[in-house]
């Protein structure tokens, strides 16, 4: 899973970055970089961190999820309000969509366009990737339309296809993106591989300034609204603040977070909230040799669940022994959930539920 960190010039793209990776890429007050950083990051998750603690394995491995920074249309075009060529292309590979925009004051870093408005500058880009997939739409159905005069047997296909696409352009000329527009499951199959980019996940991340955190402002108001208005979820964190966290090492973060009154860090929440919202769920597996989250879609099966471990374990598949996370917490142990019948036998066909711990039996 990719996650690409996208929006205008100096709003903290590769600041959110490095709070995510605990790096130090390189960031500017001018910008103009052009870098490409690519980091794998641990989902953070309690459940898993204390499943690590009760068995005590040789080997631990929690969900993880790709970020990249600095796609392109960074450069001096980008503050013309145009994305390069090469921008769109890197877009198209990633699963979602993190879009930074800026809320944070600082007169040492002027935005590029000499304001500050989170809520113009979100719409500036998305309507850049609504523009450029109006364009991919209106290429595709000219070559529909040439096949569909042809008249061959797939011809209902095709109309069928013509028929999905004008319905987007319709939407895209009105502004809207292709997710507003609200495809059945076998009409987004049918478009799938135009790859439109406002069919991804885009997750909205407003960066405020230090002086602003934990506060509600006229800007985060009218940002909520504009969010809720398009159905995008957001989130609003000071990228710096969380980058000079993420330096600490985690005895100092705890000390630091708790005289801040926090919980836990944004940049956690952030990274859930993109897990959440591409539509993902943990299931884990436990013994001495491993602890292991693995990552599916909601609604997976137990059979692609075991697939997702090793296709013998989906071929042989009998049963998939069951624990619910809140299960063995609550019970402390495995056998003493097993005394307490907390343990389930389920078929191919269960629905894996988010945080279910899995022990497929199988036979090949
Ligand atoms: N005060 C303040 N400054 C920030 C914050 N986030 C980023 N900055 C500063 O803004 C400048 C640009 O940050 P970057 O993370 O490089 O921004 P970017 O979006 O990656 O910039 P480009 O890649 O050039 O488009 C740096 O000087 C950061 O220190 C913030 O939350 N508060
Ligand atoms: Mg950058």
């Amino acid at each position: 899973m990719q996650v690409g960190i996208v929006g205008p010039g100096l709003s903290g793209k590769t600041t959110l970055f490095n709070a995510l990776t605990r790096g130090s890429a390189a960031t500017s007050a001018y910008g103009g970089r052009r870098e490409v950083n690519v980091g794998v990051i641990q989902v953070p998750d309690a459940r898993f961190d204390w499943l690590v603690e009760l068995y005590h394995p040789r080997k631990v491995t929690p969900a993880t999820i790709e970020f990249v920074d600095g796609m392109g249309g960074q450069d001096a075009g980008e503050r013309r309000g145009e994305l390069g060529a090469d921008f769109y292309a890197t877009v198209r590979r990633t699963d979602a969509l993190a879009l930074v925009v800026r809320a944070f004051e600082d007169e040492m870093v002027p935005h590029p366009k000499g304001r500050i408005d989170p809520v113009a500058d979100a719409h500036s880009v998305i309507s850049e990737l609504i523009l450029a997939d109006l364009q991919a739409v209106e290429r595709r159905l000219e070559r529909l339309e040439k096949l569909a005069r042809g008249a061959k047997a797939d011809r209902a296909q095709t109309l069928r296809q013509i028929e999905i696409f004008q319905r987007l352009r319709e939407a895209l000329e009105e502004e809207r993106t292709v997710r507003e527009v609200g495809l059945t499951q076998e009409e987004q199959a049918a478009i799938r591989d135009v790859e439109l980019l406002t069919d991804k996940t885009i997750v909205l991340v407003l960066n405020i300034g230090e002086d602003q955190i934990g506060q509600e402002t006229p800007a985060t108001q009218a940002f909520a609204a504009y969010a809720s208005e398009h159905g995008y979820t957001w989130i609003a964190l000071c990228a710096k603040v969380e980058a000079e966290v993420a330096q600490l090492d985690p005895q100092e973060e705890r000390e630091f977070l708790e005289a801040m009154g926090i919980e836990e860090p944004a940049r956690n929440r952030f990274i859930r909230v993109c897990y959440d919202s591409l539509g993902l769920i943990s299931f884990f597996t436990v013994g001495e040799d491993e602890v292991r989250a693995w990552t599916i879609r909601k609604e997976s099966t137990a059979v692609q669940a075991a697939g997702k471990i090793h296709s013998d374990l989906a071929r042989g598949f009998i049963r998939a022994e069951t624990l619910p996370y809140e299960r063995l917490h609550e019970a402390g142990s495995w056998n003493a959930a097993k005394e307490k019948g907390y343990l389930r036998l389920e078929g191919k066909e269960y629905r894996v539920q988010d945080g279910d711990i899995l022990h497929i039996r199988f036979q090949v």
